[in-house]
């Protein structure tokens, strides 16, 4: 995003509160970092924060995401929801289902949800999702849902740009053969994501489960784990818990539930 498609965004942009104050820089460390800090400072629900290329964007476990300027969408919205601390997850799903659904709207039509955080095509991550917060006691004080999406990246720019990243991303330009409008999908993306924090309110998670697991890829698909320092196992998916972790039934019969890890099909 440019500062320019930052006024056409106004422009286009037909939510209630997401997206009505928009902090926007051509380079930032993080969006998801600078927007923390906002939030420490009292910044309101539906803050966001734009870049068009970020030095340190954050991927989970101190992992990077590779944000190089000029043709991708950074972006990091606030929510003030009142909901315990071990519900933010939640916020994951919902982001990813908003996603998913504004991808789908480019006319992509592989687009497949991964557990916990990433949307794919043709086995190829497009877009990841890094939820972070901030407690009061047990409870959320503010969530921070930060989206990147790969979109006008051409294969040559994204080979050249990612390094050993390069083999495993892709971009909505790579799948559809032509550019989309940053500044509608951005638009499109905040009224998707709205919508569902407004179902969420509403309605509470179920409605939220139910969607993820209608657009997640791998059900009962065989799978393996792999764990930070720990050894992988394989096994069947089977689905979510209302906490957001993954049950993969393993070879013995149990029912194992994963918390954190990354996951495969095999
Ligand atoms: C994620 O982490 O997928 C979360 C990504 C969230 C990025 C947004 S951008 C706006 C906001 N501000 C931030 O600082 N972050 C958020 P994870 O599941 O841990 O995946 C990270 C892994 O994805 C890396 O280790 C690479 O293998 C791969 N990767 C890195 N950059 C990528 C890219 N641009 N496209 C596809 N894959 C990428």
């Amino acid at each position: 995003m440019t500062s320019s498609m930052i006024g056409r965004l106004n422009g286009l942009l037909k939510t209630q509160s997401i997206g009505r104050l928009i902090h926007y820089q051509d380079e930032l460390d993080s969006t998801n970092t600078v927007l923390l800090e906002l939030g420490e400072k009292g910044a309101s629900e539906g803050t966001i924060v734009i870049a068009d290329k970020q030095t340190e964007g954050k991927g989970r476990l101190e992992r990077k995401w590779v944000s190089p300027s000029g043709t991708n969408l950074y972006i990091s919205v606030l929510f003030r929801p009142e909901i315990s601390a071990a519900d933010s997850p939640l916020f994951t799903f919902l982001a990813s289902i908003a996603l998913n659904e504004t991808i789908e709207k480019t006319g992509v039509t592989n687009t497949e949800i991964k557990w916990p955080n990433d949307i794919q095509m043709d086995g190829k991550k497009v877009a990841g999702v890094l939820t972070e917060m901030r407690t009061k006691r047990e409870m959320v004080d503010f969530i921070v849902v930060g989206i990147g999406v790969n979109i006008n990246m051409s294969r040559d720019y994204i080979n050249a740009e990612m390094g050993k990243v390069s083999r495993i991303a892709t971009s909505i330009k790579e799948n559809l053969g032509k550019d989309i409008d940053r500044a509608k999908f951005t638009a499109d993306l905040l009224l998707e994501l709205e919508k569902w924090y407004q179902i969420f309110c509403n309605k509470g998670k179920k409605p939220i489960l139910e969607e993820w697991t209608r657009a997640w890829g791998d059900m009962n698909k065989r799978v393996r784990i792999n764990m930070e320092g720990e050894q992988g196992f394989e096994g069947s998916a089977l689905g979510i818990d209302d906490r957001g972790y993954l049950l993969v039934k393993t070879d013995n019969g149990e029912i194992t539930k994963i918390i954190a890890g990354d996951v495969s099909v095999i």
